[in-house]
């Protein structure tokens, strides 16, 4: 199913004005707005179609990084910062935590603009009474990057390598590495993707563990999942530069990863079959 961009939105804002989806809670992270590869089209569709008590920007929302190497802001980009906001003036709780590529938001950690709230990390209790950490994730890039072994150890060292890794931070960008070629280096050290994967999982699953929480939501791996690591609920909200996915609490508090993709395919072969025809 192929669909024009403008043809697009149009019907999905039907469909959304139609049968808007609600549900109580959405994640998404890692959508790198300013960055010529973010699906802003596909996320704007997304957005138009969901209502929600409160939207969570798990990082990497707007990619500073990418912008300093050269603007990069098409009109669509906009529309995804102005959708956002009209969430927010219309009464959905919108909380941003930032991710390294828009780190400067972390200055602004704990302030309030109306309905939305930047912080650091945050933490979620979903309907059935379970705490949910909410962090972006590349705090834990040291751990990974240095001893995958080590994220085994639940130690001081473990911790030292953490705080470790705001400095290592510091250096990467001094040298101007950029993200792309910083995931490259990760997996390459790593001998392979999955094994970088299941690292950075198991330190965030742990991590969370070990604050006392029934489960995480994060970003920054680009790779999107839920499932159990040693008793804790881990969830990864994936992208919206290739995988397009979302991480969705319905009214009963169950989580559902949500690849929009599918999701549109579904919809333009059964609600849409008539403006498919009407715009043909
Ligand atoms: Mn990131």
């Amino acid at each position: 199913m192929s669909y024009s961009e403008t043809g697009g939105n149009l019907m999905m804002e039907n469909v959304s004005w139609l049968s808007p989806m609600r549900v109580r809670t959405v994640w998404i992270s890692d959508v790198h707005l300013g960055y010529r590869g973010c699906s802003a089209d596909r996320l704007l569709d997304f957005l138009h179609c969901t209502q929600c008590e409160t939207l969570y920007l798990v990082g990497d929302i707007i990619d500073v990084w990418s912008m300093k190497r050269g603007l990069f802001w098409p009109q669509s980009h906009n529309n995804v910062i102005r959708t956002i906001l009209g969430k927010a003036k219309h009464g959905t709780r919108v909380v941003f935590v930032p991710g390294n590529h828009d780190e400067v938001f972390r200055d602004h950690a704990d302030t309030q603009f109306g309905n939305l709230r930047i912080v650091e990390e945050a933490v979620h209790e979903t309907r059935d009474g379970r705490r949910l950490l909410i962090l972006h994730g590349d705090r834990f890039d040291g751990v990974i990057v240095c001893h995958p072994w080590l994220a085994k150890l639940g130690s001081h060292v473990y911790d030292g390598l953490l705080a470790g890794n705001r400095y290592l931070d510091l250096v990467r960008r001094r040298l101007g590495m950029d993200y792309w070629s910083l995931t490259g280096s990760l997996k390459r050290r790593v001998k392979n993707a999955a094994n970088y994967i299941t690292s950075f999982e198991e330190a965030v699953a742990r991590d969370a563990k070990r604050g006392g929480f029934d489960g995480v939501i994060c970003g920054h791996i680009h790779h999107a999942g839920i499932r159990e690591i040693d008793g804790v609920a881990y969830h990864n909200c994936g992208d919206w530069v290739e995988s397009n996915t979302a991480i969705v609490e319905h009214f009963d508090g169950g989580l559902e990863l949500l690849r929009w993709d599918e999701v549109m395919s579904r919809t333009a072969l059964a609600d849409l079959a008539e403006p498919v025809r009407w715009a043909g």
